[in-house]
């Protein structure tokens, strides 16, 4: 039977690709959209389904405007992936960051527990919760220590989300993802950051990438299957939470490396710490640069997920390995470079 289903963050990356795939099922997809000055409806743009889905004004800073569309829209259910989703500006702006990422939450979910508590929401939870990890791999049962107010805002909500459930019954379940990527990730982040600026080096758009800390290492998996996983999480008969992961860790410094070559690049380390650079043996050119001011006050050093939880229960499991995802990405980028299309 066919399903009303709201998203917040619907104009974001897993908004967009969760909107498709729930059109595709046949749902009925209502978008939450905060309002700005420019038009961010790309994704669903390119994504071909920004005609399907019935967009509406939606801050989650705003208890009425949430109040006001729960009781119109009245969803079957609730995917809440708003939020201020990136760890570096957190540090800038951290109380803006648990308003919208903390306390958002905690407004639908009051909101929910009012007016229908027979709605099944979903809250995007996050393997930054980790941050320092206790140990690993990482999975369910793993103690968290985050390490920026992204993390600790992302924290609240997940147990705020929890505590509803355990107090007043409600079906409300917690994904904790570990990244993932695709072409419509957004530029800030390191991996599209990596496969939009070389397609630009490789045209003669920028000169040099500068980077931070290349020996972060993170579970990187692909977008459009995790969206899967988020829909699944929500299907299961008993409310509970899951860790949707690949079991698979790399660094920036090799996702560099994965990615260089599909633009050209013969990539070659010489030196260390702030003074390292990346450098195309072919033209003799620099590529990359340590830029310390995207040194992160505390960094969050190594991530790797345990999704077994989410295979054994829910039949999820990522299939698209990381040379596929890199691949993906890269030629996304070339293309756009290449066409004149813009990057986004
Ligand atoms: P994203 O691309 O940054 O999208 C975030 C969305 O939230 C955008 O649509 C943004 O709108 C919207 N938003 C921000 N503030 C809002 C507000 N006050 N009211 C309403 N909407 C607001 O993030 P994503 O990668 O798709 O991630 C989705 C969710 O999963 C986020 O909650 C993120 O923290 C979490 N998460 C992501 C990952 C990952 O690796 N991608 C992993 C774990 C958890 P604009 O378009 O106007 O900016
Ligand atoms: O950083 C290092 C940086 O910003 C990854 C969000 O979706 O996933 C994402 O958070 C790593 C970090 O993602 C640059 O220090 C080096 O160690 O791509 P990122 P993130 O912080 O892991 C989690 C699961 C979420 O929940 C978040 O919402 O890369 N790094 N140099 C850099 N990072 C960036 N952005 N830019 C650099 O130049």
């Amino acid at each position: 039977m066919s399903k009303t289903i709201l998203i917040t963050g619907v104009t974001g990356q897993d908004g967009s690709y969760l909107a498709k795939l729930m059109l595709e099922r046949g749902d009925k997809v209502v978008g939450g959209v905060r309002r700005t000055s420019s038009d961010n409806t790309w994704r669903l743009a390119e994504l071909g389904v920004l005609d399907d889905v019935e967009l509406i004004d939606l801050d989650i800073a705003e208890i009425t405007n949430i109040l006001r569309t729960i009781e119109r829209v009245k969803p079957d259910e609730i995917y809440n992936l708003a939020a201020q989703s990136f760890v570096r500006t957190s540090f800038d702006h951290p109380i803006y960051t648990a308003d919208i990422d903390a306390l958002g939450p905690a407004r639908f979910l009051e909101v929910v527990r009012t007016v229908n508590p027979t709605i099944r929401f979903y809250q995007a939870s996050t393997s930054e919760m980790y941050g320092k990890a206790a140990e690993t791999p990482q999975s369910e049962r793993t103690p968290f220590h985050p390490r920026s107010p992204y993390a600790v805002s992302k924290l609240y909500a997940h147990w705020i989300t929890i505590n509803y459930r355990e107090s007043y019954g409600l079906h409300a379940c917690c994904g904790i993802l570990f990244n993932h990527e695709s072409p419509l990730r957004g530029r800030e982040f390191v991996t599209r950051k990596i496969t939009a600026g070389l397609a630009q080096v490789k045209y003669g758009q920028l000169k040099t990438l500068a980077f931070g800390n290349l020996d972060a290492k993170r579970d990187w998996g692909f977008a459009g299957e995790y969206v899967d996983g988020i829909r699944r999480i929500l299907q299961a008969p008993q409310a509970s939470d899951y860790v949707l992961a690949t079991g698979h860790a790399e660094s920036v410094r090799r996702f560099i490396e994965l990615a260089a070559p599909h633009f050209g690049f013969a990539l070659e380390w010489r030196g260390a710490g702030p003074q390292e650079i990346g450098v195309d043996t072919k033209s003799g050119r620099t590529l990359i640069e340590i830029d310390p001011s995207h040194y992160r006050p505390a960094e969050v050093d190594a991530l790797v997920g345990a999704a077994q939880k989410a295979e054994h229960e829910l039949g999820w499991r990522a299939q698209v390995t990381l040379p596929d995802l890199v691949a993906m990405m890269a030629e996304a980028d070339e293309r756009r470079v290449r066409d004149g299309k813009p990057l986004n």
